[in-house]
Parts: C-alpha cells; sequence; structure tokens
C-alpha cells in the first residue's frame, strides 16, 4: 500500500449531480443498481478519463446513457472501475452484487445480527456500488430498498419518506429521497425487524420535526435518555450557534455491531448501541453522560459535517475538532464545567499526548496517510477541538460566533477545508490568525517552560516564557506557536490585580485579576508592575492550550494553588503535580531498595480536601484520583524509559498510604455521600456517587473488612454505577473467593443484557495478577464473547492491553503474543479494530529494557505476516520505522 498526500489533492474530474440506488435485500446477497447522473467538472483538468471507487462488488451490467457497454469499452481492477470515453454530461447506470452477510469489516452495507446497516464513513460507500467515493462530491440521492417484509418490516434511508409499496412475493419496498445534496460518506441505509420510540420537536422557525429511535423490541425502555439528549442537542444549537434543522424527519438506530461510536449520516444517525441505550440498571453515569455527548455530536454535525463537509479527508478536523468542541460546550452547559475541562484536559494529557509522542503523530490536519481510518485519532477529534478552543479563547465569545455564522452562511452546501474556517473566523473578528495556523500542519506537543522572578524592591514579577516542541516523525525542526496562556497571580490573601507593564487595564473585563498572554516566540517574558509581593503563578487556567506545561513548583506552592486558586483546572492540575511529584520520589525509594515513605504533606493536604464538605464533592474525587499507570508510564518513558513494576508498586503504596492516613475522613466521605432520591443521572447526584465510589475504592485498601462496604453494596445496589463501582474493588481487592462469587452473580443477574456483560468482560480483563493472562484466554471461549462483535473485542482484548499494566507487560511477553494473536485474527476480518488494537505495542520505545524489546518482536513478527490490509500496514510499518 501506498501514501497519498495532501499536497497532490486536485478538484475531481467529474461530478455527480443526481445519484438514484435501488437496493435488493436478500438472504444470502444483495442486488445495487444504481443510476448516476454525471458531468464532467468544469474546475478540472479536461479529457480525464472517468475512473469510480469500487471494492468487493461483482458488476453485473453497465450501460452508458441506456447504452449497453461491451467488455472493452471499461476496465476493472480491484478498486476501480474506467470507462474510457464519456461524453461531458451523461447518465451511468450499473448493476451489482454483494454480500452483506460476510461483510465482517463493518464498512459498507452489512448485516449486524438480524439487521441489516451500513457505514460509509470514511471510505466504505465503496464497497456497496461504483461510484465517485470522495467527499467533494456531493449528490442528491433518491433511493429505494425492498427487501421481505416479515424480517425487515422497517426499510430506512436518508431524507424523507417518498414512497412505499408492498409487494406480492412477501416482499415491500420504501422510497427515500433526501433534498441536500451530500457525499457518499453521509449515505445510510437500514432494514431490520425494529420497535421505535417518537416525539417530536418544534424548531425555531416553527417547523415540527418528528423524532424516532429504533432498537430492538428487548431494548424499548433504554431510549428515553438518548430521546432528552437530541432534544436539548436540538434546542441548544438554536440558542448557541442559531442552527436550525432542516429535514421534518430525524432518525437515530441502535446497532450492536459497530467499530466506532456513532454516525451522522444525513436524517439517519446509526448508533453503536452502547452510545444510545440506557437505563438506570444497566448503564452507569458515565454511560449516561457519554449517550448524551454522542447523541449531540452526531446530531451537531448536521450543520458541522453535513450542511458544511470536508473537501478531501485531510481536512477530517475541520469537522470533527469543530464537532467535538461544540459537543464539549454543551456538555459543559447541561453538567459542571470544570469537570468537563478536568476530564478532556485528562485524555488530552493521558491518551493524545501519547499519540504526539508516538510513531503515528500527526498534525491535526495530516500531509499524507495509507490508510483514512487511522486518522480518526484522537489529534483529529480531541486536539482538533482544543485548536478550535484556542480560537474561541483568541476571538473571545461575541465574535467566535460571527466566525460562526459566517463560515454556516459562506460554505452553505459546499466541501471545504480547515483554512475556509479559518478565514471566515479572521474575516468576522478582524484577528489575524497567521501564526496559529502552524496549530493545523505542525505535529507533537510543544513544551511550554516557564520561570517566575520576583524583584521586591521594584514590586515587579517578571514571567519568562520558552516554547518548543520535540520533533515527530517527519517533522524535524518545529515553528514558534501562538499560545494562549490564561493566568492569574496567586497571592497570600487570594488573586493579585494584574498589571502588564506598558499596557492600560482593559476596561471591558472588569476583572484585572485574569489574563490570556498571547505567547508567538520561542522565549518571551511578561513584565507585571505593582505586584505587591511574591506570587504563585496560576498557569494555563481552564487548560487554555494543549501543551505540556514546565515550572518548578514546590510543593508547598502547589498545596496553596490545589487549595486556594480560582481556578478549577488549576487547582486539579495542581493536586495532579503534587500527586506525581509523590509519586516520583516513592518510585525512586523502591527502585533504590528502601521502604516507600509518603510526604505528610501530601497526604494532609488530600485529607484537607476530603474534610471540607463545602466543596463540590465531583471535584474532590477528580483531584484524589490518583495519575494511572499509563500517564506514568508516559512521563517516564521521558525521564529514560518506563519500569512497569516499580510504576506500579509506587503507585500501589501512595494509594495504600493515603488510604490508611485517611482513613476515617473516607468512611466519613462514605457515609455522607448516601443519594436517597430515585435515581437521575444528573450533576449533584452523580458527584455524591463519584466521591462515594472512590472512598471504597481506599477504604477497600486501607484495611481488609472494608470490602465487606464493597459487598453489602454491590447486593443492594439500584443503579449500575454504584454495582459496578462495588463489582470493581471486589474484583481488583477482594480475595479470589470473593470475587469469583460476585462475578459469578453479576453475570448470572446481567447475562441476557449484552452491555453489561461487556462490562463485565471489561472488569475480568483488569483483574490483577499471574492468572489473568489465562483468565482472559478462556472468556475468548465463553459463550458471552464474540470476535465479531467490536463493543466485546475493545472491552476483553482492549481491556486487558489498557487495563491491567501489570500482567500485558508480563515478564515472559505473554500479553504482547496474546494481543498479536487477536490482531492477527482481525487483520482481514476487521482491519479497523485490528489496527486500533495495536497502539499499545506501538508504545515500544517507552519501555526499558527487555520489555520493550519484546514489544518491538511481536510488532515484527506481525509484519512479516502475508496479507496485511492496508491498516495494520500503516501502523507496523510506522511503528518500526
Ligand atoms: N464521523 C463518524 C466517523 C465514523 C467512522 C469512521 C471510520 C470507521 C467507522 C466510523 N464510524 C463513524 C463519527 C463521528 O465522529 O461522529
Ligand atoms: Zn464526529
Amino acid at each position: 500500500p501506498s501514501a497519498i498526500y495532501l499536497k497532490d489533492y486536485r478538484p475531481p474530474a467529474f461530478l455527480i449531480q443526481r445519484t438514484r440506488l435501488a437496493f435488493d435485500l436478500y438472504e444470502d446477497h444483495a442486488l445495487v443498481a444504481a443510476t448516476l447522473h454525471i458531468r464532467r467538472n468544469p474546475a478540472a483538468e479536461p479529457g480525464e478519463a472517468l475512473v469510480l471507487h469500487g471494492q468487493e462488488l461483482e458488476l453485473l451490467s453497465i450501460a452508458l446513457d441506456g447504452r449497453e457497454l461491451a467488455g472493452q469499452e471499461y476496465s476493472l481492477t480491484d478498486d476501480t472501475l474506467q470507462v474510457a470515453s464519456v461524453p461531458d454530461q451523461f447518465t451511468l447506470t450499473t448493476r451489482t452484487r454483494i454480500r452483506p452477510q460476510d461483510n465482517t469489516s463493518l464498512e459498507g452495507l452489512y448485516k449486524s445480527r438480524t439487521m441489516f446497516c451500513t457505514q460509509c464513513e470514511a471510505e466504505g460507500f465503496r464497497k456497496i456500488t461504483y461510484y465517485l467515493d470522495r467527499p467533494d462530491v456531493m449528490a442528491e440521492f433518491e433511493v429505494s430498498v425492498e427487501a421481505d417484509r416479515a424480517r425487515y418490516p422497517v426499510l430506512l434511508s436518508n431524507g424523507n419518506l417518498v414512497g412505499s409499496e408492498v409487494l406480492d412475493n412477501g416482499r415491500h419496498r420504501a422510497d427515500w429521497h433526501d433534498p441536500f445534496p451530500k457525499p457518499a460518506y453521509l449515505f445510510a441505509l437500514v432494514a431490520g425487524d425494529l420497535r421505535s420510540v417518537e416525539d417530536s420537536f418544534t424548531t425555531c422557525g416553527g417547523r415540527e420535526v418528528n423524532l424516532r429511535i429504533f432498537v430492538e423490541e428487548k431494548d424499548l425502555d433504554k431510549c428515553d435518555h438518548a430521546m432528552l439528549s437530541l432534544k436539548k442537542s436540538m434546542r441548544w444549537d438554536e440558542e448557541v450557534y442559531g442552527r436550525e434543522y432542516d429535514l421534518d424527519i430525524f432518525n437515530i438506530v441502535a446497532v450492536d455491531d459497530f467499530n466506532m461510536g456513532a454516525m451522522e449520516n444525513k436524517s439517519l444517525n446509526i448508533f453503536n448501541s452502547s452510545c444510545v441505550l440506557c437505563s438506570p440498571a444497566t448503564t452507569t453515569d458515565k454511560g449516561f453522560q457519554t449517550v448524551e455527548a454522542i447523541v449531540a455530536h452526531e446530531y451537531f454535525h448536521n450543520w458541522s459535517g453535513n450542511r458544511v463537509t470536508c473537501r478531501d479527508w485531510f481536512q477530517l478536523s475541520l469537522k470533527e475538532g469543530f464537532t467535538v468542541f461544540r459537543d464539549a460546550e454543551f456538555s459543559a452547559d447541561m453538567g459542571s464545567r470544570t469537570v468537563k475541562r478536568v476530564e478532556d484536559a485528562t485524555v488530552m494529557r493521558t491518551a493524545q499526548f501519547a499519540e504526539d509522542a508516538g510513531p503515528m503523530a500527526h498534525p491535526i490536519r495530516p500531509d499524507s496517510f495509507i490508510e483514512i481510518s487511522n486518522f480518526y485519532t484522537l489529534t483529529v477529534y480531541e486536539k482538533g477541538a482544543e485548536v478550535v478552543r484556542m480560537i474561541h479563547t483568541l476571538l473571545a465569545a461575541e465574535a467566535f460566533r460571527k466566525g460562526s455564522d459566517l463560515y454556516f452562511e459562506r460554505h452553505d452546501g459546499q466541501a471545504v477545508t480547515c483554512e475556509d474556517f479559518v478565514v471566515a473566523m479572521e474575516d468576522a473578528s478582524g484577528v489575524d490568525l497567521g501564526q496559529f495556523r502552524r496549530w493545523y500542519s505542525q505535529a507533537g506537543t510543544p513544551v511550554l517552560s516557564v520561570n517566575g522572578e520576583y524583584d521586591a524592591d521594584a514590586e515587579r514579577y517578571r514571567l519568562h516564557v520558552r516554547q518548543s516542541c520535540p520533533p515527530t516523525p517527519g517533522q524535524a525542526d518545529k515553528q514558534p506557536l501562538l499560545i494562549p496562556l490564561a493566568m492569574g497571580l496567586l497571592g497570600d490573601a487570594g488573586n493579585l490585580p494584574l498589571q502588564l507593564a506598558g499596557q492600560a487595564p482593559d476596561p471591558e473585563t472588569g476583572d484585572n485579576t485574569h489574563l490570556v498572554l498571547r505567547v508567538t516566540e520561542a522565549e518571551q517574558t511578561f513584565v507585571f508592575e505593582d505586584v505587591r509581593e511574591p506570587p504563585v503563578p496560576s498557569l494555563l487556567r481552564g487548560f487554555s492550550a494543549p501543551v505540556r506545561l514546565e515550572y518548578a513548583y514546590s510543593r508547598g506552592e502547589l498545596c496553596a494553588l490545589m487549595s486556594r486558586d480560582d481556578d478549577g483546572f488549576v487547582r486539579w492540575d495542581a493536586a495532579q503535580q503534587l500527586a506525581l511529584s509523590v509519586l516520583e520520589e516513592v518510585e525512586g525509594q523502591i527502585l533504590g531498595g528502601d521502604a516507600p515513605v509518603v510526604d505528610p504533606l501530601f497526604l494532609d493536604a488530600c485529607t484537607v480536601l476530603l474534610e471540607d464538605a463545602s466543596l463540590d464533592p465531583a471535584m474532590v474525587a477528580e483531584m484524589l484520583r490518583l495519575p494511572g499507570e499509563g500517564y506514568m508510564a508516559e512521563l517516564a518513558a521521558r525521564r529514560g524509559g518506563a519500569r512497569v513494576e516499580s510504576i506500579h508498586l509506587a503507585r500501589e503504596a501512595v494509594l495504600k498510604a493515603l488510604a490508611e492516613h485517611a482513613e476515617n475522613a473516607w468512611l466519613d466521605t462514605y457515609r455522607r455521600n448516601v443519594v436517597s432520591e430515585p435515581y437521575a443521572p444528573e450533576a449533584t447526584q452523580v458527584a455524591a456517587r463519584s466521591l462515594r465510589n472512590l472512598s471504597l475504592e481506599y477504604l477497600a485498601l486501607a484495611r481488609p473488612e472494608h470490602i465487606a462496604l464493597a459487598r453489602a453494596q454491590f447486593a443492594s445496589a439500584g443503579n449500575m454505577t454504584d454495582q459496578l463501582a462495588a463489582l470493581r474493588v471486589i474484583s481488583q481487592r477482594g480475595s479470589d473467593a470473593q470475587r469469583d462469587e460476585a462475578l459469578d452473580s453479576f453475570y448470572r443477574q446481567w447475562q441476557s443484557e449484552t452491555l453489561v456483560v461487556n462490562q463485565w468482560l471489561q472488569v475480568q480483563a483488569a483483574v490483577p495478577g499471574e492468572q489473568a493472562l489465562a483468565r482472559v484466554r478462556g472468556l475468548l471461549e465463553h459463550a458471552a464473547f464474540d470476535l465479531r462483535n467490536p463493543n466485546k473485542v475493545r472491552a476483553l482484548v482492549g481491556g486487558f492491553a489498557n487495563g491491567n499494566p501489570l500482567q500485558f507487560h508480563r515478564a515472559d511477553g505473554g500479553g504482547y503474543g496474546f494481543l498479536g494473536e487477536i490482531i492477527e485474527a482481525l487483520n482481514i476480518r476487521n482491519p479497523q479494530i485490528a489496527s486500533r488494537l495495536l497502539t499499545p505495542l506501538t508504545r515500544w520505545r517507552n519501555y526499558a529494557g527487555e520489555q520493550g524489546v519484546k514489544m518491538r518482536a511481536e510488532l515484527e513478527r506481525l509484519a512479516a505476516l502475508p496479507d496485511l490490509s492496508p491498516d495494520v500496514f500503516e501502523v507496523l510499518s510506522k511503528s518500526l520505522e
């Protein structure tokens, strides 16, 4: 497989104005008749041949303007259909046979259990029919779907239902028309025996929209939360972005076999059932929040992605970064803004920064790829959203909204680029984003090294800021970026007023204690006047830029920020930094053969937090959750190499010390945070459960007797959040017998609920101890596991590789071999999932000694296999470079 490059982009030689598709669905194949109204693109080079994309298709016939083509008039390869000579405008008709039943890649048209469904983004449509499968070719679609009426009573596609007919052979047909021209990746079809819940929404312009969520009959009671989330999203997009829904129908369908979370097909969103179905008994608080966020995300794509789409797949972040930013703001408005920010910053720092430091590092707008499916990444999505957030910060809310209005107005119905988005923001605001554009083209995580210098006599404080960015594959030298650095100065009695030298106070903000510094140079100094006391700088407030911040805070300064800063993110970050410095110290003691001693300053600061009933319990929980072993390993790798065992031992020692030191406070917190109202996934209850269940984790470590609390909670829990939290504690900290009993009882209780059983698989994947790998291998054979289902693979195999570091990195290399075997088994069957599973192995350079060597050896073994899919090939070859 070879790479394609952004610099090689050319407009399509042909455009398709109208696409008519007729599907005949049968039990062992499907027939697809396509009629394409094509014309030469006046903006392209003249004289090019017509080359359509097509994969795994059996061409039955082809006609041009009604005339059947002879064999020598066209040519086929594995991926293309070329017609040598065509007029400037014509109709092309093809009939193809496909086999959805055998399609295990879950791209194109496939079967999930009893239903037919599609997934066309990014390049799946070419597995349905011959087409110009690229996002800058937009057509109006008319689709008819015919199938057996008893097995598939529901037949759906995009747009409006314009006709239906019962046929005499037990079959029926539905006709759909989508008036909005769209690229093929937004096409969708569903046929199945589905039930629906129905509701309606009246738009700000008075349009009555019929809303439906289609599910299997057994799941009808799990749709309310998604429906409510949909209506909230529709209102929010009107109020915050002025975006109104544009059709009379909005459908969501839940499917069990799905490679990602959901898909924003025009008016027919298809969801992984794990991202739409909810009930208090079967879904955790986190699950409820995920459903709300993903429903919103897909809905918001109707404007940011569908009405205005991407010119090519290098621009993926145009729709994904912007839409993630939009959904993050929506979630912040629906719940706790600070907690949401902390959660997002955690994902960035633990996972996206790791991607930036790994062999697949790429800018949010990649320059090249072999397989675009490999670029649905945290970088494109989450860092892309951070880049949009920085534009929001630099322009401020009002100008940002003007920019977004201009962008939608200017480009409605077009396929455009990230550059078009930035230009709209500049044009609407007058802000120059020239240097800022580097965020789109430069990969890697910038480092801001900051130090402060206080001159007591002059009452002057100097903040020296240096920015740098480590090299990434193919990008050795980095240019300085425009980085918005939000900050304040903390004094003994709170925030100090900020007076930047040579700059008049800003009369508009009214707040003279908070500033956004514009860092533009490799080295820059900001001078503050009239600073009456030596301050502690409060930096990167609100995680104002996706950078690593380095400032040599003392532990005392971190305690001050953690307890007294105005900004929730900075308070949380200070707690994390304090914990990390203690963890590193303890790891050093362990490696030096000394008994671990945990700094009492840290233990006391945590206890004070826990005892302060005035604080938001959700934030206290976030602050007292220690950084994970994976994140510690990433940081250790930057210092020369991670040692999985000592990291684990250090973390366990610090957890235990904190558990024992604050045992009474943990017990009090556990008792105080009981939720007595009926379950609701709302902020106050979620916060209480979060802190209570964290307390349970610490209590189980403080003393084995406290496992009794977990067992009692497990037996009496009235919701999945509490039951699963208790199960995790028992399976991590209980005896073998206690663990087995709880796991068995959980399975007996929930065996008919697929999504709960997946959680059960994931809990077991993380069970510590030598037996872990054997247990996971055993579960591959369990009736509850199915290698064809991505959710189950993610739960069990992903759960082991990412959630059980000590056993995944076991000294005999068995964990790596196990993961390699699964990747090998999925390489052809489901390349997207196989490729994603490779991620933990690609980090081999982070691990000191034999572990890194064995990880690399497993990658080399895989790389030598015949018939690698492009997805797996790309990740392997880049990881071994
Ligand atoms: N835009 C959607 C992307 C997507 C996808 C991509 C590759 C393979 C399968 C997929 N399923 C969905 C999801 C989103 O960002 O909204
Ligand atoms: Zn998206």
